[in-house]
């Protein structure tokens, strides 16, 4: 074994991922780690993919059930999806292989809250796990997990499956060794007791995750990178959502209404969250803080600057560009960072208790602010809720961004009645496009919409809807959410028939 396998036991069982491949049988469950395509095993699922296809090819049926932290790799989701290994997934992915399979009927996939899932597999409501899957960086002398560049749903997986495949990775900094913040203190009710974290930096378990060694079947040695999505920088639309959203947190202090280093931040990965942690970067904002998922690029330059004091999240998310950065100066960030497991991470009691100011992508939004993150048209399945469900509804103020269209205009985002419902009425407080920011605290459902039409909606809309709510106003069978039942979905039924949600 490398260096990176100090414990003599865990050295011994080094074998091929080939090997460690093979004890997994058909039609068991499989947790694996990885979360938005950092810290996922990268030897094993391929080697089961060509299993898998191999079995597929004599004429034997091959499925795994598949549960991770949150979205993975081509290597990992997209492989197994590829040979059409993966009966049931949950809960987050993004992989276009997997979506298409979703899509189709291929793959049945369960879309949880991120904060949910453990507690979920530990009720046994799922199903017993057969097997855990874990990207390590390294393995102690005294038998010591340290967990690799995301800790997700680990600490249950290794818990609760009978047995257990380790992939030792050492690509991933030796430094990750005491980032990370492994809480044991969980129970299923009626035993649960207060999770005592009062602020972003609180260290409230240990740095290593533990595993029965008699469980552990297999160990794997790799040296590949995490998914590292290169980072574009933010676009005029991006700019201009980042803007607005800056623009209203400032008024928000002067106004008292909140403090001058703000509330932790939480935010969503992508173009939009990235261009607001660059705008804050320009921003008049300092010593701010952030309880959320995912570190990505924005994260690291705000720590670097200083503008952001400490980050807790349960992933990394960078590009190669930002890795380079966080390795050769890890010294720097290994004081301001820490990774949890995502149940404390984007625990609700937590989310509330610290006052999160979450941001999160959205697909679209009504009139009346409810928000679809996850459906296009309704029935399409393009990511899942991923955490944005655990923060939206407990945090201390709440914002949906996306630009106002879709497909080049075709699709507008604000439309009379979302497809599908993720973050209702009731969760949402700010929705932001770059045409301007709604905020919707304090208004009853016909007040929320004229903000939403007016600041939020592209001109090229704006009409139409205005002209829906005031006929729904007159036709509808209440006033207080005014609906015509008939129409409310007509715009997204018309995409589907003409291309366009823009009359013929
Ligand atoms: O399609 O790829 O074919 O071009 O949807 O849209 O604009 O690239 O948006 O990458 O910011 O993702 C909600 C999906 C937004 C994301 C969502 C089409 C559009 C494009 C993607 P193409 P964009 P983003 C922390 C929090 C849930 C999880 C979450 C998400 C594709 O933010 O997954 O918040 N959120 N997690 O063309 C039809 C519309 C559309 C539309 C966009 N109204 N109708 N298609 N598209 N709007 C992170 C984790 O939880 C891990």
């Amino acid at each position: 074994g490398s260096s990176r396998i100090q414990h003599p036991d865990f050295a011994r069982k080094v074998v091929p991922a080939e090997e460690a491949a093979a004890v997994i049988a058909p039609g068991e469950t499989v947790g694996m780690s990885g979360f938005t395509g950092a810290g996922h095993p990268k030897s094993l699922p391929p080697a089961l993919a060509r299993r898998i296809s191999d079995a597929h090819a004599a004429g034997q049926p091959f499925q795994v059930d598949l549960w991770t932290g949150a979205s993975t790799a081509p290597e990992l989701d997209g492989a197994l999806a590829a040979v059409d290994g993966i009966a049931r997934r949950l809960p987050y992915q993004s992989d276009p292989v997997t979506r298409e399979k979703i899509n189709t009927g291929g793959i049945d996939y369960l879309d949880v809250h991120l904060s949910h899932v453990a507690q979920l597999a530990w009720e046994g409501f799922l199903g017993p796990l057969d097997i855990a899957v874990v990207e390590v960086s390294g393995i102690t002398a005294d038998g010591g997990l340290v967990p690799s560049s995301s800790v997700g749903n680990n600490k249950t997986w290794l818990d609760l499956a009978d047995r257990v495949v380790l992939e030792v990775n050492s690509w991933q900094p030796a430094a990750l060794d005491g980032m990370h913040d492994v809480y044991y203190g969980t129970a299923l009710p009626p035993h649960r007791r207060p999770v005592q974290l009062t602020h972003p930096s609180d260290r409230i378990g240990v740095p290593h995750l533990r595993v029965d060694p008699a469980k552990v079947v297999a160990v794997v040695e790799t040296h590949a990178p995490d998914r590292n999505t290169p980072f574009s920088p933010p676009d005029d639309t991006a700019r201009a959502i980042a803007g607005h959203l800056i623009e209203y947190l400032e008024h928000q202090v002067s106004r008292g209404r909140l403090p001058a280093g703000l509330l932790p931040l939480q935010s969503g990965v992508g173009n939009v969250a990235n261009a607001v942690l660059s705008g804050l970067q320009e921003s008049r904002f300092e010593q701010l803080t952030a309880y959320t998922e995912v570190v990505q690029d924005g994260m690291l330059d705000l720590l670097r600057s200083g503008t952001l004091t400490f980050a807790s999240a349960t992933a990394f998310s960078l590009s190669p560009t930002a890795i380079e950065e966080f390795t050769s100066n890890v010294e720097e960030f290994r004081d301001r960072i820490v990774l949890r497991p995502q149940e404390i991470s984007n625990h609700p009691e937590l989310v509330r208790r610290l006052g999160v100011i979450a941001m999160n992508g959205m697909i679209e939004a009504d009139v009346y602010g409810n928000v679809n993150s996850t459906h296009l048209m309704g029935s399409r399945m393009q990511n899942g809720i991923g955490g944005s469900g655990d923060f939206a509804r407990n945090a201390f103020l709440s914002a949906f961004v996306s630009p106002s269209t879709a497909k080049g205009g075709a699709i507008s985002a604000i439309v009379p009645m979302v497809s599908h419902v993720d973050h209702t009425e009731h969760d949402v407080a700010v929705i932001v496009t770059e045409q301007g920011l709604a905020d919707l605290r304090g208004l009853s459902p016909r007040k929320r919409a004229q903000q939403v039409i007016e600041r939020c909606a592209h001109p090229d809309y704006r009409a139409m809807l205005t002209d829906y709510t005031e006929r729904a106003l007159h036709g509808a069978h209440g006033r207080h959410t005014p609906h015509l039942l008939d129409e409310a979905l007509s715009w997204h039924s018309r995409f589907l028939q003409t291309g366009s949600m823009r009359p013929v």
